[in-house]
Formats: C-alpha cells, structure tokens, sequence
C-alpha cells in the first residue's frame, strides 16, 4: 500500500498467484475485456509462445471513490513455472492481498499444493504472514472433465480460512467474483488499520459496490461477493488455530 497524502491517492497492489497453467494470466485478460475503458489501464503481458508467463503481468485500474480518495489498484500475476520463483518473491513484495488460483483438475492437486507452499515461503521471505494477509482462493478450470467435486470444494472452503470461489477464467465466469471478494477483503483490512474511511470520508459499506459500477460491471455486485464458499469475504478471516 502507498498513500499520497497530499494528492489523496491511495495505492494498493493484489497478487494473482497460483501453480504453472491455472488460469492467473486468463483471469487478467477476462477482467480486461469485462470492464469498461473508463478506469482500466493497459494490461501488459509479457510470456512465450505457449502462454507462459516469462515475467508478471499488470494490470492498473483507477478509480475516483464517493469521498476524497483516489485509488488505484496494480493487479499482478506472477509465472508460474517452478524455475521462477525469484520472480515471484520479487513480485509478491508490498502484497497488500492475494488470489490463489488453484487449478480444479485432478492431475495438478500436487502442483496446487506445492505452489501454495511455495506462496507461504516467498510471503515470509518478505517478511509477510499468509495467516495474516487477505486471501482467496480460486479453483479454475471448472468446464474440464477430470476435476475436482463440487462437494469436495464446498468442504473445503467449510474448513478453510479463505473465501473459495470457482472460475471458467477462459470464459470470464467467477472473475469478477474472485476480484471483488479480494477487493472486498483487501479494503476491510486496509480500512481496520488506519481507518481510511473517516480520514477520506469513503463511505465504507458501499465501497465497493461503487467501485465496480465505475468498472462497468453489470449485476449485483454485492451478489458476486456473495458468491464465495466458505467464509465471508466482507467478515474478517476466522482466526488460525494453527
Ligand atoms: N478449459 C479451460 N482452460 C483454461 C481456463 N483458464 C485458463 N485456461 C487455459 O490454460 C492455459 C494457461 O492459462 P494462463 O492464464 O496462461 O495460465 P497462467 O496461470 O498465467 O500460467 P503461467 O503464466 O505459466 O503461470 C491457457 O491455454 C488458457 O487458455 C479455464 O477456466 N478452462
Ligand atoms: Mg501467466
């Protein structure tokens, strides 16, 4: 997070991090194409041929809020081949919240596994704790045959700390969901700790909810939030018992 105080300019930045193929990039670009020109700015990507991410991808948004804030949110991807994962320590630096993309079928449980290790890892090299950072996860991929049960997932998310959501990123299905929970969460927090709300006089119950309109996004946003699994994105995380 950065706050220019003096231009009322708040910066947060979320991390799209998951194992190699689950549909980190793919979810950028759908966020892309579903919002309007008026706050997005450039997605930039840089990746090989066969969709690897070399580097990260970025995408900015910015927003005026109901008060006198302005915010802006850099929405990174990090690659997620095993080879990379200096990069994604790089990346991860500043996180002020994640979206764990987790791929649903069932060949790739291990490589979820291992990369969610690795996203514990890379955050307390950072000097951040994953039990402590706003997090939701996303199981993609939901159109493929050979994946993970519905009932499976909802007894995860039951037992889990994190919102769950589930995602056709491919088709934009469970993107806007995913975003505006992490959204949702992210604020929470940011707004808990240094009361932002009434030093920006931002309404906080509707901020959200404003923020995708200026998005351009159509429905409810409130019922996307909604939408999680498990626990509630607006509702602080149930505490570790770990
Ligand atoms: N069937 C299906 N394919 C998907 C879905 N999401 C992504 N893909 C495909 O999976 C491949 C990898 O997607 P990316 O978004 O590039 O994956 P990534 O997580 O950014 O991969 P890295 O950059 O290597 O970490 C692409 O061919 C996508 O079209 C989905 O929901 N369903
Ligand atoms: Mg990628």
């Amino acid at each position: 997070m950065q706050l220019d105080f003096v231009a009322r300019e708040l910066t947060i930045k979320l991390v799209y991090y998951g194992p190699a193929l689950s549909g980190k990039t793919s979810n950028l670009q759908a966020l892309h194409r579903l919002t309007s020109d008026a706050s997005r700015g450039r997605l930039m990507t840089l990746e090989t041929r066969d969709d690897r991410t070399l580097f990260f991808d970025l995408l900015p948004l910015s927003f005026k809020t109901e008060g006198e804030l302005s915010l802006r949110i850099k929405l990174f991807t990090v690659p997620g081949q095993v080879i990379h994962s200096s990069t994604r320590r790089l990346v991860l630096q500043g996180a002020d919240g994640v979206a764990f993309i987790a791929d649903s079928q069932l060949s790739e449980t291990e490589n979820n596994r291992v990369s969610f290790l690795d996203l514990r890892q890379n955050l307390k090299d950072n000097g951040l704790d994953l039990r402590k950072l706003p997090l939701v996860i996303q199981f993609n991929k939901r159109d493929l045959p050979i994946i993970r049960a519905d009932d499976e997932i909802a007894e995860l998310a039951k037992h889990g700390r994190e919102p769950v959501y589930k995602a056709v990123a491919t088709r934009g299905e469970g993107v806007l969901e995913t975003f505006l929970g992490l959204l949702a969460l992210t604020w929470r927090r940011l707004d808990d700790e240094h009361d932002f709300s009434n030093k920006f006089k931002v309404r906080s119950d509707t901020f959200v909810a404003a923020l995708a309109r200026q998005l351009g996004v159509e429905g409810d946003p409130q019922r996307m939030i909604d939408a999680a699994l498990g626990v509630d994105p607006r509702s602080s995380r149930k505490e570790s018992t770990s």
